[in-house]
């Protein structure tokens, strides 16, 4: 399944704190992160983790996560 989030990054080093904490969780594939669109896209296997989880762990870096 595919997830696509708006978040309110400004600059690259809040593209990076996405990028590592995601990784960082290591269940989600094709994470894809654009800052002019302010988007992150990414693959998961929902038996994995959900999308809810993905949500909170950007939220938990201080990012708003539409
Ligand atoms: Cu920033």
């Amino acid at each position: 399944m595919e997830f696509k989030f708006n978040v309110n990054m400004t600059c690259g080093h809040c593209v990076e704190a996405v990028k590592e904490a995601l990784e960082t969780v290591g269940k989600i594939s094709n994470i894809n992160i654009n800052l002019e669109n302010k988007t992150v896209i990414g693959s998961i296997d929902d038996s994995n983790i959900s999308i809810n989880e993905i949500k909170k762990i950007i939220e938990d870096l201080g990012f708003d996560v539409t």
